[in-house]
């Protein structure tokens, strides 16, 4: 069994090629590198010249061509890295140190900290700060690009979601479904380069995929803390209603009789649904993490 696999997603991509050597000497002829390809026959032909596994892909989408490959690997760590040569490949090598010491089961190469000049457009950056903000919050953790194009990840954390059928989110998608499991994501810095070779291959509008990537990690939150959603609605009902029956007491007070009927039920049945929904949210968190430690044994 290869210590590392390596998927690395690709349309007629001319960088692969000097990727696949730069692989190979970060990380030893024992790494095992899978190409997985969208390209066309003769593209084809080419990268099976490199030696390395090559799988066609007939579906679309990034994620769903680093599952493919994923799948399809044999080693103890899984990698994936752009084959565009923007990324680089020390963040693997420092992700498996990671996951080796037992620090992290998915590791993302953090490109925020070291762009060369005009690699990043300054809306994408913005936009990647504050998709991987919202990400940190809903789910606990603290990282800063989880649209990076660089992943190292535990083969058992893997296994758990590999018959999931990937949803349009880059490594998104993976960093939410390990984390909804409750495994730790980490990153290491990398350094990103600029695109020298081709054009962008991943989506027609940057702007619509990011505002797709944020839909899903709210969406996929819903399931994973109902406690934050319920809980939280159960507050904010509970103190509305409070707050309309403090104003219902104090004119009673003031004018010593009760007139305001209609204020004073909408603020007992709010008070009553926020801590219904309280109740409820504390109960499906529990479900939930019992759910989680069975997938998880
Ligand atoms: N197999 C496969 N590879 C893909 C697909 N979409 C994108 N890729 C590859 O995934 C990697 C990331 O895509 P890029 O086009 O570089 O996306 P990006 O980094 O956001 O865009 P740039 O900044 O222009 O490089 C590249 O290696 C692409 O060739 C796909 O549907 N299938
Ligand atoms: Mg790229």
């Amino acid at each position: 069994m290869p210590r590392v696999s390596v998927i690395v997603p690709t349309i007629e991509e001319e960088s692969v090629f000097g990727l696949v050597r730069s692989l190979r000497k970060a990380l030893g002829k024992d790494a095992e590198i899978i190409i997985v390809d969208k390209s066309s026959e003769k593209y084809y032909r080419r990268l099976k010249s490199t030696g390395a596994t090559v799988l066609r892909q007939h579906d679309r989408g990034v994620e769903k061509a680093i599952m493919q490959g994923l799948r399809h690997a044999h080693g103890e760590i899984l990698a994936s890295i752009d084959a565009d040569e923007t990324h680089d490949v020390s963040g693997i090598v420092d992700g498996i140190r990671m996951i080796g010491n037992g620090k992290a089961d998915l590791v993302l190469g953090n490109r925020m900290n070291d762009i060369e000049d005009g690699a990043m457009g300054a809306y994408l950056k913005v936009g990647n700060f504050g998709l991987s903000w919202l990400f940190s919050k809903l789910y606990g953790t603290d990282v800063h690009d989880v649209l990076t194009g660089l992943f190292v990840m535990r083969r058992e954390a893997f296994e758990k979601i590999r018959d999931i059928d990937p949803y349009r989110a880059g490594i998104a998608f993976f960093a939410i479904e390990l984390a909804k499991l409750g495994y730790r994501v980490r990153e290491v810095d990398i350094r990103y380069y600029k695109r020298r070779l081709g054009t962008s291959k991943l989506t027609r509008s940057k702007f619509i995929y990011g505002v797709n990537v944020a839909s899903h990690l709210v969406r996929q939150l819903r399931d994973y803390s109902p406690l934050l959603i319920f809980g939280g609605l159960g507050v904010i009902a509970g103190v509305i209603g409070l707050l309309i029956g403090f104003g219902v007491l104090v004119n009673f007070l003031n004018t010593g009789t009760f007139t305001q009927t209609g204020r004073a039920l909408l603020a007992f049945m709010l008070v009553v649904l926020g801590f219904l929904l309280i109740v409820a949210g504390l109960i499906l968190d529990m479900l939930l993490e019992i759910e989680k430690k069975l997938t998880k044994r």
